[in-house]
């Protein structure tokens, strides 16, 4: 077989394989060593194929996509400083536990460490962030290799899949003439032969006799709060919200939880704790016995020193892939169980609790800080608290809304309380990151209903490149920037009391019109002057499909008052009520 034909059926043996292993989006850059891949998965059929040029943008366009689509998403670059701007989203996969395959193309081994062009060390170049990488070999048509190449694919796709899901990476060195020959042909010799290799895997699970003790011990009026970080189940909500109800626990539930927004029962899911464990009294009086926690870290900061100040509570942690997510070093028992499976196992074995008193003072407490929120809810003032109380309000039923890192997160774990509506709440919290949120948030758009993005100005500027793929494949998005002209989060840390390096460090003001970036793009642009231009702008984008850039201008130092400001007066209410209770 000719080079051409060998480099061929390689190729059209491994992009079937990926078909048949699920994947149905692969997003693609520009590059030369990358053209004999780029050329037959063009070809196939059942995929669709993404173009963009920014390759760190494609990565966490894909990112979204697999996130919303909860199916592994390939991406492929050329060789060089392509591949490394693949990097921050394969962190954000790793830590967010997403599915990617990542395919670089390379140079073949007589032209590595020999000052050829565009070659770098691509051998394991994320290191321990990926699952799982494999230097593949050259491609030939002889059978085992055929095989191999199927192998090696769907071995990426199940490793990546396989919970904790998370990036692989498969490095394929190409050498030239890189043009694979294109014909009707192309997938006939690479039918699936029969009985080929398919992975199988289960969901982690406990002996009954584990599930009868633990549930032995969360019973007889245990002063027991559940706290729910990020979870994706879709089915979590309704088996935790029950055992809640036998157990007569409070909810957590961290705005990424998926269980302030839903119709599910949400009678025990406090949403408010952001606001009230900054309060001394409410933590004493609150002081729990046993924590029962699933999903990853909470957003919420009070949250997390609450949990850290009680050492003394017996901390379960139930992770479905097997993870460790315990920073506090407190968990007295790692259950490496499926979140939804345990809830429901644990069900078969509790009875009812009669007594309701711990629970109904959270509800208490909750409630205290709802009623303050009337002075967020009044506000006239562009302010970015009130955004966040009103977007439940606003969002269309069924809307994503994607959330940027820095303060919108933290503002929507703050304000953003329990709905009945059906909104499905994302954000990039695998590592944090301020990169690549506006193409996440597109990716997801695609296999999302009416996509929402609220991010602050810096985020925004981050990732403009990102704006490009809705462009060019006509995806509709509703964009929230919420410009306060720097990185507002920094005012409320201890550097902002250095006044005269501040604005040059931290603050960082960008002074432009975004205006000009929204029409690079032939978006629609609005700078909103108050609320009512506000809820008419969000109104209609239920009937537009296009880019839409709704501006919020706010300021940083007006924003840090109001913050301290309410919860300065709602720990006042508290205070108050825990002491009268005590005395
Ligand atoms: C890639 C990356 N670089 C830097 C940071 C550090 N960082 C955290 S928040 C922030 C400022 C973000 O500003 P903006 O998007 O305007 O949001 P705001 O703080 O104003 O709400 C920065 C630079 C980060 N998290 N990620
Ligand atoms: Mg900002």
């Amino acid at each position: 077989m000719s080079h051409q034909e060998s480099l061929t059926a390689y190729l059209a043996a491994f992009s079937a394989e990926l078909v048949h292993s699920g994947i149905k989006d692969v997003v693609i850059s520009p590059g030369s060593r990358s053209t004999p891949m780029a050329m037959v998965l063009a070809e196939h059929p059942d995929l669709n194929i993404h173009i963009h040029v920014d390759e760190r943008s494609s990565a966490f366009f894909a990112l979204g996509i697999a996130k919303a689509s909860n199916r592994p998403v390939a991406i492929l670059c050329t060789s060089g400083t392509a591949t490394a701007n693949y990097f921050p989203a394969i962190i954000e996969a790793k830590y967010s536990r997403v599915p990617l395959i990542v395919l670089t193309a390379d140079r073949p081994h007589e032209l590595r460490e020999v000052g050829a062009p565009q070659a770098i060390d691509q051998i394991e170049l994320y290191g321990k962030h990926v699952k799982w990488f494999a230097e593949m070999a050259l491609p030939e048509a002889n059978k085992d290799i055929i095989r191999y190449a199927r192998t090696f694919c769907a071995r990426a796709a199940a490793i990546a899949s396989q919970a904790p899901a998370g990036p692989v990476h498969l490095n394929f060195p190409f050498r030239e003439p890189l043009i694979p020959k294109i014909d009707a042909t192309l997938f006939e010799l690479s039918e699936r032969p029969k009985g080929y290799v398919k992975a199988h895997s289960g969901e982690l699970t406990l002996t009954d006799a584990d599930f009868k003790t633990i549930a032995d011990n969360l019973q007889g009026s245990r002063k027991g709060i559940i706290v729910c970080g990020t979870i994706a189940d879709g089915e979590f909500a309704d088996a935790v919200t029950r055992l809640a109800d036998v157990l007569k626990f409070p909810i957590l539930a961290d705005p990424l939880s998926q269980l302030r927004s839903g119709k599910h029962n949400q009678e025990h899911i406090i949403d408010t704790y952001d606001t009230f464990l900054r309060n001394a009294d409410a933590k004493s009086f609150l002081k729990p016995d046993v924590i029962l926690r699933f999903g990853a870290m909470p957003v919420s900061k009070a949250l997390t020193i609450f949990i850290k100040e009680n050492p003394d509570a017996e901390q379960y942690v139930v992770d479905g892939a097997s993870g460790w997510r315990d920073p506090a070093l407190l968990s007295t028992d790692m259950i490496f169980c499926n979140e939804t499976l345990f809830c429901e196992k644990l069900l078969g074995y509790a009875k009812a609790e009669d007594t309701a008193e711990y629970l109904l003072k959270w509800k208490q407490i909750n409630q205290l800080a709802k009623n303050g929120m009337a002075q967020i809810r009044d506000k006239t003032d562009m302010s970015e608290a009130k955004l966040f109380y009103q977007l439940a309000e606003m969002l269309p039923e069924e809307a994503t809304l994607f959330v940027g890192n820095s303060m919108p997160i933290r503002d929507l774990d703050s304000f953003f309380l329990n709905n009945q509506k059906s909104i499905k709440v994302l954000a990039n919290r695998g590592a944090n990151g301020i990169d690549g949120t506006i193409s996440t948030a597109i990716g997801a758009a695609l296999y999302s209903k009416k996509m929402y993005l609220v991010l602050g100005d810096l985020t925004f500027f981050h990732d403009l490149t990102g704006l490009y793929i809705a462009k060019r494949y006509g995806i509709d998005i509703n964009i929230i920037l919420i410009n306060n002209n720097g990185g507002g989060i920094f005012s409320f840390l201890p550097q902002s009391e250095h006044s005269e390096q501040f604005e040059l460090l931290f603050g960082t003001p960008l002074d432009i019109d975004f205006s000009h970036a929204v029409k690079m793009v032939d978006g629609h642009y609005a700078r909103i002057s108050d609320w009512n231009h506000f809820s008419s702008e969000i109104d209609q984008t239920r009937y537009s499909s296009e880019i839409k850039v709704m501006e919020v201008v706010t300021n940083r130092e007006k924003n840090l008052a109001e913050h301290r400001e309410f919860w300065n007066s709602v720990s006042q209410e508290i205070s108050k009520f825990v002491n009268g209770e005590r005395s």
